[in-house]
């Protein structure tokens, strides 16, 4: 493989409208905001990457702003001038710098794509050639979509219907105390087949074990992050008194986490997010347990834009990502990304790799150029929450 020698880096702050709300345990959200990195190489080669980040410190603990501070002090400024023989140098180059996983996670996404790029190869092969022995891109990722919390029992009903008759092949609900067991039952009620599972963002406590234990009966592929982000051990008593499989989320934050978790019994599945754990590098250290543990894995998602939803395709085409990834066609989000081409939902759920090198799709100037004005002029956050 061909070393690279970073350039430059630059940071791109937008925003990008959806084209309907949404609705997480949190609040509304009518806009995606995102800081992209911009890397170039002495041999000219632009790799792209995106902090997948959201207006509040709800999900994680970094904000678009966290994000831009750490990198542009930080981060950005130890890469400049380094050569990389292999992405997997990146995160000892930063690692005097504690945290902010979400940040570095996109710094280290732009010299995948940039390495991938100036070798050759799709990110997806590139991925593929770091993973066990045998472990070959299969081209394509098998996806589902994540419904945001609705109105009522009858417009969640009427989104699912929706969501079907695209294609998705498997629906995760948002759910949150006093709107979880109702819901459940009535979505089952109406689609007995479908693949369906709940996200709870953390919104429970183990004195609510009793009561999400009445979730067993509805035939959920699994209940995603019911207790605090900070609460491995609380997940394993959970996971006993449940028959539902538990998976994690936000207490994933690293291959030592999952090692702890798989310790205590607190997950039978785990959503891989990059940008949780750090980057790519870290993504792979986890994929290796997951298949030395035979624990079912997928794809987690931040509404990125196409720059980051690229990226986490490439590495959802792996073929130990066992079960359908949270990331849906360009069409679920925008009506215009800031990268062409667009995710198109094919056959059998699947979102396939594009063919150009690296991410294999293209950010168009004029479209970056609009994010960033729109940013720019809805700043403060408030003025774009519904
Ligand atoms: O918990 O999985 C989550 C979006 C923002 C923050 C957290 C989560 C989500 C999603 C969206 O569920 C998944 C997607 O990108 O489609
Ligand atoms: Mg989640």
């Amino acid at each position: 493989m061909k070393a690279i020698t970073i350039q430059s880096i630059d940071l791109h702050t937008v925003l990008l409208p959806y084209l309907s709300p949404f609705e997480t345990s949190f609040g509304a959200e009518t806009d995606k905001v995102a800081l992209l990195v911009e890397l170039r190489t002495e041999a000219g080669v632009v790799g792209w990457g995106e902090c997948s980040i959201e207006f509040w410190p709800g999900y994680g603990c970094e904000t678009a702003e966290t994000a831009l501070h750490i990198l542009a002090e930080f981060m950005a400024p130890a890469l400049i001038g380094a050569t990389i023989s292999d992405p997997h140098e990146v995160p000892a180059l930063i690692r005097r710098f504690r945290g902010n996983h979400h940040a570095r996670a996109g710094l280290e996404a732009a010299v995948w794509d940039a390495f991938a790029k100036h070798n050759a190869m799709r990110l997806t092969d590139c991925f593929a050639m770091y993973a066990p022995e045998g472990h070959d891109s299969q081209g394509r990722a098998t996806v589902g979509v994540s419904i945001g919390i609705q109105p009522s029992l009858e417009a969640t009903i009427n989104v699912v219907r929706q969501r079907l008759a695209q294609g998705y092949g498997r629906i995760k609900l948002k759910i949150k105390r006093g709107w979880d067991i109702e819901v459940a039952r009535a979505v089952r009620a109406e689609f007995p087949d479908t693949l369906l599972m709940l996200d709870a963002n953390s919104d429970y406590t183990l004195e609510d074990a009793e009561h999400l234990a009445a979730l067993d009966k509805h035939d959920l592929l699994m209940i995603e992050q019911p207790l605090s982000h900070d609460d491995i051990y609380a997940h394993g008593i959970l996971q006993r008194r449940l028959k539902t499989r538990v998976c994690l989320d936000e207490s994933v934050k690293s291959a030592s986490d999952l090692n702890i978790a798989l310790q205590v019994g607190a997950l039978g599945i785990l959503n891989l997010k990059p940008a949780r754990v750090g980057g790519f590098t870290e993504c792979l250290e986890i994929y290796r347990i997951c298949v030395e543990h035979d624990l079912p894995l997928w794809i987690g998602g931040m509404l990125e834009t196409g720059v980051g939803r690229a990226a986490n395709v490439a590495f959802a085409a792996l073929p130990a990502v066992n079960l359908p990834s949270d990331i849906s066609a360009t069409d679920r989000y925008f009506a215009a990304d800031i990268s062409e081409p667009p995710f198109v939902l094919g056959e059998d759920s699947t979102l396939a790799i594009p063919d150009g090198y690296g991410i294999g799709v293209e950010v168009q100037r004029d479209r970056l150029e609009e994010a960033k004005r729109r940013w720019s002029e809805n700043y403060p956050y408030g003025k774009v929450m519904a």
